[in-house]
């Protein structure tokens, strides 16, 4: 087994174990502890079944079925497709799954606290993944701002980036928006939080998935969010996940800022997606 840090921001990748090794409880323990000491790791070269990996994700907590349905995959209900192939004239899977800056459903009260993924299908010239310490995020910002920020905070929305479906033809923007709004209600998180696992500070909130901080007007609004839009972007700072097959990426949802990048015309690519509940064995 060989570890190296990826950034000195953000992530650990470990090379050279495959799914047996990963049964010894000190490896497997090797791996959480540097998700949760650098908010991400990826195992590189990891052939894996979906049953294999809800193996591994269930010894993290447990695994949540995706919300809706029809993107799950067929006999492993755990396991959300995200592809934007298509067989038989039927999407494979979801497509332009997280492809703007977000932490994984801060527009939910309580977000499951990891996701994994694991790269079934994935072009080596497109379709990478940007990822960015939220802590880092933070410890970056002026001091002028954490002065500003502090115990404040931000009502969070997933309306800015709801998708239109079938159910909703006919609708009117503001019908829809009544819509996502009764169903997906706006939360409120403390904009700073403090990382159990590290002790550090972070940032929670991506523009896209808030609708304002708590008490800031819209002028301040606008300008803090161009502010942490341009820091968790800075591309010193950003850390491109290239994918080769069979990479098992596994992060922390709270303190990982990403986004997924476009895939080129031409290319499919598949990944597998679960969703880790916390069921008390990793609290810190
Ligand atoms: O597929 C990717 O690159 C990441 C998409 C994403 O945001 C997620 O799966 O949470
Ligand atoms: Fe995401």
């Amino acid at each position: 087994m060989r570890i190296k840090e990826i950034t000195p921001f953000i992530g650990a990748e470990i090379s050279g174990v495959d799914y047996q090794d990963l049964q010894r409880p000190e490896v497997f323990e090797r791996l959480v502890d540097l998700v949760h000491q650098r908010e991400l790791a990826v195992v590189r070269g990891l052939a894996l079944t979906p049953q294999q990996q809800i193996e591994l994700a269930s010894r993290l907590g447990r695994p949540v079925p995706f919300l809706m349905a029809k993107y799950r995959h067929p006999e492993h209900p755990e396991i959300m497709i995200s592809s934007n192939a298509v067989r038989e004239n039927r999407p494979v899977g979801v497509a332009r799954v997280g492809n703007f800056w977000h932490q994984d459903s801060s527009y939910t009260k309580d977000p499951a606290p990891y996701t994994m993924l694991h790269g079934v299908d994935v072009p080596s010239t497109s379709g990478h993944t940007l990822y960015a310490s939220a802590a880092d995020v933070y410890d970056r910002l002026p001091r002028e701002w954490k002065e500003k920020i502090a115990g404040r905070t931000a009502l969070h929305t997933v309306s800015k980036r709801q998708r239109i479906s079938a159910d909703h033809v006919g609708l009117s923007i503001a019908e829809l928006r009544a819509l996502v709004e009764e169903e997906y209600p706006p939360v409120e998180h403390a904009l700073v939080r403090r990382d159990p696992f590290t002790g550090r500070d972070y940032l929670y909130g991506a523009p896209e998935y808030m609708d304002s901080v708590v008490g800031f007007d819209a002028n301040e609004n606008a300008e803090f969010f161009a502010l942490i839009d341009s820091v968790i972007q800075d591309p010193e700072h950003v850390y491109t996940h290239r994918w080769t097959t069979d990479d098992l990426v596994v992060w922390k949802t709270a303190t990982t800022y990403h986004a997924a990048t476009a895939v080129e015309p031409g290319a499919t690519r598949t990944v597998h997606r679960v969703s880790i509940e916390e069921d008390g064995q990793w609290a810190a």
